[in-house]
């Protein structure tokens, strides 16, 4: 049946390649990505007793961790909470060495749990997936990988990130130059020396901070290119010490309580009050207190930060002062401090002096809106007043995020439609979880998820688990196809836009509202209701039956009844965002 299915509706070359090579490998699941969210996926499907493969494209497990390998890389979310909650004695045996883990450090954990949980066999790596096409009559996914191989599954899940597809401009004169060109995001596994080398960055979005002040001390001179300036708050990095290490594992349980109830999934609660009912005084006091403590958690002094220009301007002003005060030149300074969006309304960075850097004779700034890069020519980058001479141009320009590694293979529902064509003018989910049309197809932290807005660790295993217990639900009550409806996917749409419109994200182009890619559809794609909000309505959605997915008993093309309410529409009627913010999003105000 698949192979009919495959072969009469699409017939590219591929196909018969991989028809011929080998045959169809049957699974319960395949899950598409070995970094964090799909080792996690494979850990919650095998608690199920499931038969799950993983395939991967790259050579080894880590997903962006395993690519993201620039010097300064590390995470900005606290390393005991960027971390599985699934196994206390993972939770108690490893020992973090710093509050922040370097990427090689996270990358240490990842493959440790690998090996702990026995997870490479089910694996297969340097195999891409190309293609993956739904049986409407038989109810199972055919995918097919670019190493030939061909799967038969009954669910697919896409584990594939949201910032995994890596975005390069292509500037004329690109292929000219005679020196390195690195993508932060796709960093040689060899050691990259910097040594006595001139040196150009392209991009100050996180990645661009991480390193500037690394390689700074390592080049013989640095230039960094910047279009937008971006607010960053202190990392406030340290070594754990065995103290603080006994004192976290002893009240672990709590601490992931903690994360799981909060808007992000750091753990911090927001200020109960609003920026403007406090004293200027009081605020600066709050504001001083939290910039060398609590990194990104600084965003939620006040609950009312990210919802009132008014009350942002204050947390702004505070931080524009703060960047300004580090930096010597003055000319530096007006170019460096961010004035034209809204603080954290694009995605702003934890740094380890990103602005100091700039004090060091051997680092120059580029303002490319001032003067735009006209091409790369062989030995470097030409503006419209001059002529850069470099070894190696780094590109910390970003990703094509939340959809671009989602739509990369081509997926294929009924009738057809393909995922591209599905979501030409933008993503649509119910939940961020699935789509109509694509039945027994379940995303991991995609689109209209907290995912971006969240510590994804918390949201990888909240859906992970959920997947995992909808599964099995769906095993226990004979159900063979599950579909997100129209009506739930729609009403769900509106429920992430209305929410976004509560707060200050639409002030400012950004990568949540697809503005990072030209062309790329305009549209809101995080969910902005928090983790604890979006906890309880996964919950609710199960406890009512899997409310918003069709479930039948058989594929609809074969005649399938649905056995639960299907139709029936999640009930989120948007609410105030400050009571989301204090984790009240079933309408609970404070
Ligand atoms: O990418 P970005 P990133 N010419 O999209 C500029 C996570 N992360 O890799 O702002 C010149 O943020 C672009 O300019 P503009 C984190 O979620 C986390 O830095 O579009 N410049 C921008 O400055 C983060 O948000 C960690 O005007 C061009 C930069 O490139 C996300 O990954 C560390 C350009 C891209 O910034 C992405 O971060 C690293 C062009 N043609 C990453 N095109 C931590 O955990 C783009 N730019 C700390």
């Amino acid at each position: 049946m698949i192979i009919v299915q495959l072969i009469g509706k699409v017939q590219p070359e591929f196909w018969a390649r991989a028809l011929n090579s080998m045959a169809i490998k049957e699974v319960d699941v395949i899950v598409v990505g070995a970094g964090f969210g799909g080792l996690r996926a494979l850990h919650a499907l095998r608690q199920q007793g499931k038969k799950v493969q993983v395939i991967e494209a790259s050579e080894d497990v880590g997903g962006v961790w395993h690519h993201n390998g620039y010097p300064g890389a590390r995470c900005d979310v606290e390393s005991y909470d960027y971390s599985y909650s699934f196994s206390p004695e993972l939770e108690q045996q490893w020992v973090w060495s710093e509050r922040y883990a370097t990427q090689p450090e996270i990358l240490r954990y990842i493959r440790h749990v690998v090996e702990r949980f026995d997870m490479r066999k089910d694996i297969r790596f340097n195999c891409r997936m190309e293609r993956a096409q739904y049986d409407a009559q038989g109810g199972r996914w055919a995918v097919a990988c670019s190493d030939g191989s061909l799967w038969s599954a009954h669910y697919l899940v896409l584990a594939v990130g949201q910032l995994s597809s890596p975005k390069t401009p292509s500037l004329p004169g690109q292929d000219k130059f005679g020196g390195q060109i690195i993508h932060s995001a796709l960093w040689p596994k060899e050691p990259v020396s910097f040594a006595g080398k001139r040196v150009a960055i392209i991009g100050t979005g996180s990645s661009g901070m991480q390193m500037t002040p690394v390689i700074a001390r390592q080049a013989a001179h640095l230039t960094v290119f910047q279009r937008t300036p971006n607010y960053s708050v202190p990392a406030a990095n340290a070594p754990v010490s065995p103290e603080e290490d006994r004192q976290v594992k002893a009240n672990y349980r709590q601490r992931r309580e903690q994360a799981w109830n909060s808007p992000t999934g750091l753990g911090f609660l927001p200020g109960k009050k609003s920026a403007l009912e406090a004293s200027p005084q009081e605020r600066a006091e709050v504001y001083e207190a939290a910039w060398s403590r609590l990194g990104y958690g600084f965003a939620l002094t006040y609950f009312d930060i990210l919802l009132n220009k008014e009350a942002n301007d204050t947390a702004a002003e505070f931080i524009r002062q703060k960047i300004a005060s580090v930096i010597e030149k003055p000319q530096l300074r007006e170019k460096l401090v961010p004035r034209d969006h809204a603080f954290a309304a694009r995605r702003p960075s934890v740094d380890d002096g990103y602005f100091q850097a700039f004090n060091r004779d051997n680092v120059q700034l580029v303002d490319v809106r001032e003067t735009p890069i006209v091409e790369l020519t062989a030995s470097g980058i030409r503006t419209q007043t001059e002529e850069h001479h470099l070894d190696t141009i780094i590109f910390a320009t970003g990703f094509d995020a939340f959809t671009g590694s989602l739509l990369k293979p081509e997926i294929i529902g009924r009738e057809g439609l393909t995922l591209k064509q599905k979501w030409a003018a933008g993503p649509v989910t119910h939940l961020g979880v699935g789509t109509a049309g694509f039945p027994n197809l379940f995303v991991l932290v995609g689109p209209g998820s907290p995912s971006l807005l969240s510590n994804v660790m918390v949201s990888i295993e909240e859906q992970s688990d959920w997947f995992a217990q909808m599964i099995h639900f769906m095993d226990l009550h004979g159900v063979r196809e599950v579909e997100v409806t129209q009506a739930a996917e729609q009403a769900w749409v509106a429920h992430v836009n209305a929410r976004a419109q509560e707060t200050l994200y639409l002030t400012a182009d950004s990568y949540y509202n697809g503005a990072e890619v030209a062309g790329k559809p305009r549209v809101f794609m995080p969910y902005t209701g928090g983790v604890r909000g979006y906890r309880r309505l996964l919950r609710k959605c199960a406890d009512h039956g899997y409310e918003g997915f069709a479930m039948r008993d058989q594929p609809l093309d074969s005649g399938g009844q649905i056995l639960n309410s299907g139709a029936g529409v999640a009930d989120v009627a948007p609410r105030d965002f400050a009571a989301v913010l204090v984790g009240d999003a079933d309408g609970v105000q404070r």
